[in-house]
């Protein structure tokens, strides 16, 4: 039987089988339209935006597993609920009231870098561009927990979405829990702002959750409700979705923080089709940014054909945004392969291959970037 993303064989009618959520099978070989769909309602950020150290809200890297939901901000409420001592209500203009925090913060999706990985997992297929940075203002979720007496025997903490669709073959709300210790000193945010300006629709307006250094699939978008339970959470999203799987039976471990990566902006300008990079031969300086959830980075090397050298580290921004990187290079004319590689303070370092896992998620090899040095470059220069 085929199988369509992420979605299990339809139940069969006649043998009263119930259907196992499962994604779908990995698959070699062209896209299918359903891939291209998703591709295109869930934009990459342009990998040029890498020069910026916030990315504008319109090329904010983009992920929803269904519609937009449709939020009346004026009746939206955030309920707080389950194992507290006092269940709390908070309109919009309440959480404007409260304490205002504002930080960069790195969102990056779990499946990024999914499309290297042969066979293919079928899902939104990332190449390397599922990875954003924007500055989030909201209030900060500890305080308020605090108030609502969180009991001693709560484990997590469940955040609700507004959207519903299927998945798996499964009707559910997006939700996802975090354990209580993570969510509490964690930093987490609910965020009415991004960039200085109220959230757009698809970004979860009228707030979203942000989770700095975890992987982008816990920072819930159009959060409505926050319940302490005191088991582990089983709703779809934290048991079947987000699991380093090796086949669709592995129960898998699950996705959580941000695996150590860098990445280049394009040098020189594109080819319209291939987007190859072509360089005027000289002095070019690379750069790009890298980050890693498990801590601040150590240290970033570009490879020009096998040759590493060290990056330059701009000054770190804040503790949970991508970090800025430089390299000097002579570009002789040829054909030439960058790669850029990062380590964090603890010792993670980027993978030179991929490490394949059923999903495709968290796929932090190294960039691999094939450009073409020229010995000049002018209007009209044609490509031999
Ligand atoms: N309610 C809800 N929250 C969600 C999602 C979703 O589909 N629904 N997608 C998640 C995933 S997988 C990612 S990577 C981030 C993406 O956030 P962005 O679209 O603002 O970049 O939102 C997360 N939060
Ligand atoms: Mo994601």
């Amino acid at each position: 039987m085929t199988t369509t993303l992420g979605q299990a064989p339809i139940a069969d009618h006649t043998t009263n089988s119930t259907p196992q959520p499962h994604a779908a099978e990995p698959t070699t070989g062209d896209f299918s339209p359903e891939e291209v769909l998703l591709a295109s309602r869930n934009h990459a950020m342009p990998l040029e935006l890498l020069r910026w150290n916030r990315t504008p809200a319109g090329m904010h890297y983009l992920v929803m597993h269904w519609d937009v939901p449709m939020v009346d901000p004026v009746s939206w409420r955030l309920k707080i609920g389950g194992e507290v001592a006092e269940p709390l209500e908070f309109s919009l203009a309440d959480l404007r009231l409260r304490e205002r925090v504002s930080m960069g913060v790195t969102l990056e999706c779990a499946g990024n870098g999914r499309t290297f990985l042969k066979p293919r997992p079928v899902s939104q297929p990332w190449l390397h561009g599922g990875v954003s940075t924007a500055e989030w203002t909201g209030t900060p979720l500890t305080p308020l927990m605090d108030e609502a007496g969180l009991r001693p025997d709560s484990v997590e903490l469940v955040f609700s979405g507004a959207d519903r669709g299927f998945q798996g073959g499964v009707a559910h709300a997006y939700e996802r829990s975090l354990p209580v210790r993570t969510a509490i000193s964690g930093g987490l945010l609910l965020a009415y702002e991004m960039n200085g300006q109220p959230l757009l629709p698809q970004h979860g307006f009228p707030v979203r959750l942000v989770v700095p250094g975890w992987y982008g699939m816990a920072s819930v978008k159009w959060l409505h409700s926050i319940e302490a339970i005191t088991h582990a959470f089983d709703g779809f999203q934290q048991r079947f979705a987000y699991r380093l799987q090796q086949d669709a039976d592995d129960p898998g471990e699950p996705v959580t923080r941000i695996r150590v990566r860098s990445l280049m902006a394009p040098p020189g300008i594109p080819d319209f089709a291939s987007r190859r990079p072509i360089v005027p031969a000289g002095e070019t300086i690379l750069v790009g940014r890298a980050w890693s959830g498990y801590g601040p980075i150590k240290s970033v090397h570009v490879s020009v054909d096998g040759r590493w050298l060290p990056a330059q580290l701009d000054e770190p921004d804040g503790r949970h945004a991508w970090q800025g990187w430089s390299c000097s290079w002579q570009a002789e004319a040829g054909d030439h392969e960058l790669i850029c590689r990062a380590e964090d303070t603890v010792g993670n370092i980027q993978p030179l291959e991929p490490e394949w896992n059923y999903q495709g998620m968290g796929n932090n090899a190294v960039q691999r970037l094939q450009v073409t040095v020229l010995p000049s470059v002018s209007d009209g220069t044609v490509l031999p």
